[in-house]
């Protein structure tokens, strides 16, 4: 095979052609209710997996996070959509599309999403459902985020400034507003003027400003005539699906190192992206999850702030950034690169109890003639770090152990059978599996539908 320029490996649009997948076992055979969840910092390309397997589920569901998320996935015709609210299954049409209870909903963005999906011809209508227990984030919580960004200077989050801490505090202090209060438009005013009155005095920069309420609860009017088709009780919906044998496919949104509780705090998001946030953020047993699949990219990236053990400082990052195609789907930022690390995915391995992994962006490494894994972490003076530390200062300071394996410098992005791919390429899989402990099932070989290899 020939080696292929790090900038071309993806473009905004594939080439169209019918995609037929058959792998039965991978697919079909998943338990009935899965999930996908991120293994790292997020992008990992969750929603491409997602929108594959989701031909096979009669319902996908999101469980956490908001407009943060930015997933990236191609239609048959290879036309490319950005999904941020709207779970990744809508491009089947016979999916029906659930924004669970975890979910915190900005209903401008979730309507221009499904303004956008219509206008594209994909048909909404009917095909998504809102729990009515899923707090509103209203745009006041965006410019909150951007103050107490503001506010931390030096310290920054680094967040996608869509409101989502902001929204998640208030539903944890109690006073967050929920989906089920548009259909109570009598004291909706009231216990707006709460929070818009709060965040005021909170806030020195945020102009709480007369007629600003009564703009505010018209446009809530409308957004609540449009959105009462969508809402239902997603936890019964869940349920019932359960009961009837429909197959429920899971999305997580961001990853379990940007978890509120086992990512890299503060430098993390404001939900729970890893298995617990299922049950939490969708009203489902735990007894009832089947296969969980984790992604993970063959190499790390990193958008915002905090310890990254692994990251690719100067040109190799940059190379590899531009290789990978690496910027915010959501905000366009450029993401941190860098190896794959050994030791943050075995911490993420135990804590969701993965049955497989789905390696993804196998074909951005190719061009590489050698390729790192960060195996192993110790302390400076060389004291073995026996897990994912909690301790951001550890993190900053920490030595990271790599093993070089050799590249196989060609081109890989139209190869589909396992055994076609290049020794060194079959070797660096292997020895991923070898060290996590866990199967690699599904290989990303491009952002494509059909670019996907089954192991
Ligand atoms: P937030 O906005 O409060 O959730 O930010 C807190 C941290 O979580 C990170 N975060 C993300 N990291 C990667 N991808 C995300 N989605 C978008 C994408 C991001 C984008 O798909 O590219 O477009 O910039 C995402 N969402 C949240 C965030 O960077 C902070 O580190
Ligand atoms: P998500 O948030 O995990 O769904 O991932 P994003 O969509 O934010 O980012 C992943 C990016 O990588 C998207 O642009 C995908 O189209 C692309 N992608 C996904 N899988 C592959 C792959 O195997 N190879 C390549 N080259 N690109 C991929
Ligand atoms: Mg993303």
């Amino acid at each position: 095979c020939s080696v292929r320029p790090p900038s071309a490996s993806s473009s905004a649009t594939l080439a169209p052609g019918p995609v037929t997948i058959e792998a039965p076992g991978r697919i079909g055979g998943l338990s009935q209710v899965s999930g996908v969840l991120g293994c790292q910092w997020g992008d990992e390309g969750k929603g491409k997996l997602v929108d594959i397997l989701a031909q096979h589920f009669d319902v996908v569901a999101r469980c956490q996070g908001g407009a943060n998320a930015g997933h990236t996935i191609y239609n048959a015709e290879g036309k490319k959509f950005a999904l941020h609210l709207v779970p990744s299954g809508i491009l089947n049409e016979d999916t029906l599309c659930v924004i669970g209870n975890g979910v915190v909903v900005h209903l401008p963005s979730l309507f221009k999403e499904i303004d956008g999906l219509e206008a594209n011809g994909v048909s909404c209508k009917g095909r998504i459902l809102v729990s009515d227990r899923a707090h509103l984030l209203f745009d006041f919580h965006q410019e909150v985020d951007g103050l107490r960004e503001a506010e931390l200077a030096n310290s920054f989050i680094g967040t996608t400034k869509r409101g989502i801490g902001p929204c998640y505090s208030n539903k944890v202090i109690r006073n967050g507003m929920r989906v089920g209060d548009l259909r109570h438009m009598d004291t909706f005013p009231e216990k707006l003027d709460l929070l818009l009155s709060d965040a005021a005095s909170r806030f020195p920069g945020f102009k709480y400003g007369p007629g600003m309420l009564e703009v505010e609860v018209e446009r809530y009017k409308r957004f609540a005539e449009r959105l009462e088709p969508f809402i239902d009780d997603t936890v019964h919906v869940l349920n019932e699906s359960i009961l009837q044998e429909k197959k429920i496919l899971v999305e997580g949104g961001q990853a379990t190192m940007l978890d509120i509780d086992f990512g890299t705090y503060p430098f993390a998001t404001s939900s729970s992206p890893s298995a617990g946030g299922i049950c939490t953020g969708l009203g489902i047993a735990p007894r009832v999850l089947g296969d969980l699949i984790g992604v993970v990219k063959a190499y790390t990236s990193r958008v915002g702030s905090g310890p990254f053990p692994t990251e690719l400082l100067g040109s190799g990052g940059d190379t590899l950034r531009s290789a990978g195609h690496e910027f915010g789907t959501t905000t366009g930022r450029p993401r941190r690169c860098g190896w794959l690390d050994i030791v943050a995915l075995k911490y993420c391995c135990q804590i969701n109890g993965f049955s497989s992994l789905n390696l993804t962006k196998l074909d951005v490494l190719s061009y590489l003639p050698e390729i790192h894994l960060g195996v192993a972490y110790t302390l400076t003076d060389g004291t073995p770090i026996k897990s994912f530390p909690a301790d951001l200062d550890l993190l900053e300071q920490l030595k990271v152990e790599y093993e070089v394996l050799p590249g196989w410098k060609c081109d890989i992005s139209s190869i589909r059978n396992y055994s076609d791919l290049p020794k060194a390429a079959r070797q660096y899989v292997e020895r991923v599996e070898e060290l996590v402990g866990v199967p690699i099932h599904y290989i990303g070989v491009g952002p494509g539908r059909d670019a996907l290899i089954f192991k």
